[in-house]
């Protein structure tokens, strides 16, 4: 059986995401970051960093969000190309999310409008947005040339960065419209609106 770690209100709901695309039955467990079911000898096992996600496949532990997706995807056949080029396309696009736009877009918006008035920093939300502003860029590129990030149709790549731009969800994305309407058809897939719903 496979276990999942991780709230939907973590990097976890990329891969809740991923589940609910692949349709196989797993046991979530729900922990919180930085919460004290992270901070356990049991825990610490599986994942030193203290960090959630983690998954538990019949024994085998992974960490690291982009890492369990891909992982899940080649398991089951499911949303990762078997095309070598367009799978290392996949690749392409869940390391660049990491680096340029996961941490970026969650500061710009938690300094923007999540967090309570008086713990935002405009420094923090205005350097967010210097990176987050050419990756939108690079998207909008891209998703002008072709519907999906790799290849004929929605996959992995897709997944794994609109997942990662779920707070981009709101934020007014009307200079960016061909990423605007990409998001919005990823996120109507029914896998999303299901652990979305976990979430909110
Ligand atoms: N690169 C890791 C990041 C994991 C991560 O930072 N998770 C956050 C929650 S989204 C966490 O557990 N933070 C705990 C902390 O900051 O101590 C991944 O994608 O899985």
């Amino acid at each position: 059986m496979l276990t999942l770690y991780g709230s939907a209100r973590s990097r976890g709901l990329r891969n809740l995401w991923m589940l609910g695309e692949l349709g196989i039955p797993y046991e979530h467990k729900d922990y919180l970051p930085r919460s004290a079911d992270t901070k356990t000898s049991q825990f610490l096992a599986m994942n030193p960093n203290a960090r959630v996600p983690v998954i538990d496949d019949d024994g085998f532990v992974l960490y690291e969000s982009m890492a369990i997706n891909i992982y899940l995807a080649k398991k089951h056949g499911k949303l990762c190309p078997t095309d070598l080029k367009q799978e290392a396309l996949v690749l392409q696009w869940s390391l660049w999310e990491t680096d340029r736009l996961d941490r970026q877009i969650v500061n710009y918006v938690n300094h923007t409008s999540v967090l309570p008035e008086a713990e935002r920093k405009a420094d923090v939300a205005a350097a967010a947005w210097a990176e987050v502003v050419p990756a939108f860029d690079v998207l909008e590129g891209v998703l002008g040339k072709s519907q999906w990030l790799a290849g004929p149709e929605f996959s992995l790549a897709d997944l794994n960065v609109a997942s990662a731009l779920y707070r981009a969800l709101s934020v007014d994305l009307g200079k960016w419209p061909k990423l605007q309407g990409w998001l919005n058809r990823c996120w109507e897939r029914p896998a999303a609106k299901r652990a979305r719903a976990m979430r909110e």
